[in-house]
């Protein structure tokens, strides 16, 4: 008898269809208009006006650390322009006591849950201060190796669920960041054990220089939450209510123990990859930049926000100037915090310090002293 040697499964059939299920998720369009009137989120005229603010603040911020760092006053920076929404409107819809596991460019995101300007400066700066997060504000601090966040969100879930407690952990990284190991451990872990998880890959199309296209041969980073049995969605990174919504709907998910979501957000950035020296103008065409411009997050907010009659160029400028006035006094807060010393580093290790750090603790307390 022959042996069956083609498929018994049509390939491309299943790719057809696994593709049809990733349709990018929109509420509102590139001219501000809504086009999902359906999916709607629930918030209020004062919950709109927040969200705009927050996200002018934050460009505002990025364009301020940019010229801090230039200036030498700040340290390590990765630019966030053109990322708001995805970044923002993410935050906005959690609740005090969900834990945030940011990468190096979420700083935004765990400034607005609650983490002290000054203190985010000083995170550039290597600075340990900037490390330790007030008591309350559940926040880690950035992760710079690429998807590491991910199975420690999968573990801080884990620990809001055996605590009882209605929270979520959020993590966020890049599309690079889905080629890791770690991303694909962290999002099955999570999907195994219904883990109170929200796992954000914002998709800013690029990994430094390495577009998406040669990443992976998947057609969405939303789809890889197929193989971990756990829910997976694209979205217009650049449209803040859908981000929103996407959000909202996992963290209730979550929270009612239907465990992780995986998100991806559609988005791109506007700037260098960090800014130790990275030239965007080597790998991206002015063209590819200005299609994304085009579809800037708070360009479309600010119609729709007017068009409503909730907001106008005054609201917009106070906006700014408080965002430069309360920027200055955190950047003269961090220049008062103490030089890091030795001994500090040697002190904040560990609970229980091992006795071989004790003994330098000791050479080095002598050292300082003189
Ligand atoms: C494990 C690991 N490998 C490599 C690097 C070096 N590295 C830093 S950022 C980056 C690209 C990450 O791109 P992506 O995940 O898309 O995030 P984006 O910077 O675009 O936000 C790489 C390779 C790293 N930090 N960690
Ligand atoms: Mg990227």
């Amino acid at each position: 008898m022959a042996s069956k040697t083609k498929a018994q499964i049509d390939y491309k059939k299943q790719f057809e269809s696994i593709n049809k299920q990733f349709q990018t998720f929109q509420i509102l369009n590139e001219e501000g208009k809504v086009v999902n009137e359906s999916a709607m989120p629930d918030l209020t005229d004062e919950q709109l006006q927040e969200l705009m603010k927050r996200m002018v603040y934050t460009r505002i911020l990025d364009q301020r650390s940019i010229s801090l760092n230039r200036q030498g006053r700040l340290g390590f920076y990765a630019p966030t322009a053109g990322q708001e929404a995805s970044q923002i409107a993410s935050q906005f819809a959690l609740e005090k006591e969900d834990w945030i596991l940011p990468g190096y460019r979420d700083v935004p995101q765990i400034v607005w849950h609650g983490l002290p300007l000054y203190q985010a400066f000083l995170f550039s700066r290597g600075h340990f201060q900037g490390n330790q997060a007030p008591e309350g504000v559940n926040v880690l601090s950035p992760q710079i190796i690429i998807g590491a966040q991910y199975i420690q969100t999968a573990g801080v879930a884990l620990g809001i669920k055996k605590r009882g407690q209605k929270a979520v952990a959020i993590t966020y990284t890049g599309d690079g960041g889905t080629s890791q190991g770690d991303f694909y451990e962290g999002i099955n872990f999570a999907g195994a054990f219904k883990a109170p998880a929200i796992f954000v890959v914002q998709n800013n199309q690029f990994a430094i220089s390495t577009p998406v296209s040669v990443q992976t041969a998947a057609e969405t980073l939303a789809q890889k939450a197929v193989a971990a049995g756990i829910p997976g969605i694209q979205v217009d990174g650049m449209d803040p209510l859908a981000v929103y919504a996407a959000v909202r709907d996992a963290r209730e998910r979550a929270v009612n123990g239907e465990g992780p979501t995986l998100i991806e957000t559609m988005c791109y950035r506007y700037g260098p990859h960090t800014m130790a020296g990275d030239d965007p103008t080597r790998y991206r065409t002015s063209e590819l930049d200005d299609e994304w411009e085009k579809r800037d997050p708070l360009i479309r907010f600010r119609k729709f926000l007017e068009e409503k009659g909730i907001w106008n160029e005054d609201m917009e400028n106070e906006v700014i100037e408080q965002a430069k006035e309360e920027i200055k006094d955190a950047i003269k807060k961090a220049d008062e915090a103490p030089k890091q010393k030795v001994t500090d580093l040697i002190s904040i290790m560990h609970e229980e310090m091992p006795y071989n750090l004790k003994e330098q603790l000791e050479i080095y307390k002598e050292k300082e002293s003189k």
